[in-house]
């Protein structure tokens, strides 16, 4: 099973959508196994965002990405980073496909609701930047025989 990071940005939690799209990968058959509200500081940010250091939006990023609380999610499933990637949408919201959490949600390219991790190896690097080790947790959920076949575990 992959592991997933999410943040749901300061635009959602500040429009109230925290629930709509909690609920969205919850229905989809992710399970939950990390979650916390956080305030993000320029340090982390900077690691978080390094591919985009150097481009002229990022001091607005920042300042975005810092205006509020952020939730901080883990979601673990079968494929769950290619899974949570294509529920989110692309970056742009006014491009993103309806059906998507930016596509239905958003409008903007910076107010675009969700960070999701971009491959399995970014997930890596990015589920410990936000948790620690014992604030990811391991439990058994029912019925992931309704969820998913056996080779598919
Ligand atoms: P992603 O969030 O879809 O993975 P990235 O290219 O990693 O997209 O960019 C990270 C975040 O930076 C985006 O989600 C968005 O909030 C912001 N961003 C990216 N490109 C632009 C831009 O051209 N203008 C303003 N903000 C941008
Ligand atoms: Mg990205």
């Amino acid at each position: 099973m992959e592991r997933t990071l999410v943040l749901i940005k300061p635009d959602a939690v500040q429009r109230n959508l925290v629930g709509d799209i909690t609920q969205r990968f919850e229905r989809k058959g992710l399970k939950l196994v990390g979650l916390k509200l956080i305030q993000l500081d320029s340090k982390i940010l900077k690691e978080h965002y390094a591919h985009l250091l150097d481009k002229p939006f990022y001091p607005g990023t920042e300042k975005f990405m810092q205006s509020s609380p952020v939730v901080a999610q883990c979601w673990e499933g079968f494929e769950a980073v290619e899974v949570v990637r294509q529920m989110c949408g692309v970056t742009n919201s006014r491009k993103a496909l309806p059906g998507t959490i930016r596509g239905d949600f958003g409008i903007s390219v910076q107010c675009n609701l969700v960070h999701a991790s971009d491959s399995l190896d970014t997930a890596k690097k990015e589920v410990p930047r936000f948790f620690a080790v014992n604030e990811v947790l391991n439990y058994e959920k029912m019925g992931p025989e309704y969820l998913y076949a056996p080779d598919e575990k």
